[in-house]
């Protein structure tokens, strides 16, 4: 079976991707040509994109891009984020399982990655659509020595993070809109959602979950999600290596991470203005207790985003849907 396996695969190399006939591919492996067709559907279940055409064949126009924690390891520049990889083919939500790891005392920096999430989170239980090879799906311990009522930051801090990682692998520049939406022309490139284990005043663990749409394409997304949600490959026209985003992103976390625990979170505040679309903006906040209109004026230095209604109220917003 792997040796047919191989075979075909040598095949479809030498081809480098002209089209092979049913017959020569049953010549070229050694089987009957219905026999092909299950090997062809074998390989379209490992996430290699087969197109079929009739009278011309078969060929590859795309490989899966297996991800493992290896691949992640080799190249990482970092000296704790990400040193620490778990990594599985299908889980419910990495989030659940960095929460467990944290209850059992996984390092700083440990990372969790899915190649497939089967219960993807957003905010307020929302969900996450995580398809099987097409994007990012992590989730980042860490056990930050601050008060929990400044964890917010952070989600703010992986934003900056993110953006500069899809800036410097794969040349685009999102922009961020509060507090945890990445978005390239308008639409959700990637989505943070920050979760954590505290008591009153002390934090035992922040586990920090990003999704980053990779390799979809336009089909690829839900009918719900068809307008809102875009991906790299739809930006940039090309696939990209999942472990490239992901060893910058580990990067880009640790520098932004050391700075704001030796300096605090005011640089981290401007990075983030320096990033971020409609503040001074008219906005709409969708809250739990309401909406709440007016200009955007900015964040305050725990995060809070300030709006400021057209009666002269300014509004602190913890956590919303925006607008503008
Ligand atoms: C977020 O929530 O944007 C946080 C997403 C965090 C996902 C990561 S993946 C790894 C880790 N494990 C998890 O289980 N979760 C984290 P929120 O702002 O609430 O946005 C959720 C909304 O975004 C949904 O209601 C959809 O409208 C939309 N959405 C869902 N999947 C999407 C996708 N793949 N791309 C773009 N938008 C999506």
């Amino acid at each position: 079976q792997s040796e047919i396996r191989k075979r075909l695969i040598d095949a479809f190399t030498d081809a480098s991707g002209e089209f092979l006939s049913g017959q020569s591919i049953a010549e070229l492996i050694g089987c009957s040509r219905t026999a092909v067709w299950k090997h062809i559907e074998g390989l379209r279940e490992e996430g290699f994109t087969i197109e079929a055409v009739r009278r011309k064949g078969y060929r590859i126009v795309d490989t899966p891009q297996k991800l493992s924690s290896d691949e992640i390891r080799l190249g990482l520049k970092t000296d704790f984020i990400g040193q620490k990889v778990f990594y599985y083919e299908s889980v419910d939500s990495t989030q659940k399982i960095a929460n467990d790891l944290s209850t059992e005392n996984a390092p700083e920096g440990t990372l969790v990655i899915a190649d497939e999430q089967t219960s993807g989170r957003g905010r307020m239980e929302r969900k996450w659509h995580s398809p099987k090879g097409e994007g990012i799906w992590m989730s980042l311990l860490v056990r930050p020595e601050i008060p929990p009522q400044q964890a917010p930051q952070l989600t703010l801090l992986t934003a900056v993070a993110a953006v500069r990682a899809i800036e410097e692998a794969a040349g685009l520049t999102p922009v961020i809109k509060w507090p945890n939406d990445i978005m390239v022309n308008s639409k959700k490139i990637a989505g943070i959602l920050t979760e954590m284990q505290a008591e009153a005043d002390r934090i035992h663990s922040v586990i920090i979950g990003i999704g980053i749409n990779v390799n979809q394409d336009r089909t690829d997304f839900p009918k719900e999600l068809l307008g809102t949600a875009t991906s790299l490959a739809i930006e940039t026209g090309n696939g990209l290596p999942r472990s490239r985003i992901i060893q910058e992103f580990c990067a880009q976390f640790e520098k932004l991470y050391l700075l704001y625990l030796e300096k605090g979170f005011y640089p981290i505040k401007l990075l983030w203005e320096s990033y971020a679309r409609g503040i001074g903006s008219f906005m709409r906040a969708r809250t739990y207790n309401g909406v709440i209109e007016g200009v955007a004026l900015g964040i305050t230095e725990d995060g809070v985003l300030k709006i400021e209604s057209s009666d002269g109220t300014i509004h602190k917003i913890y956590s919303a849907d925006i607008e503008f």
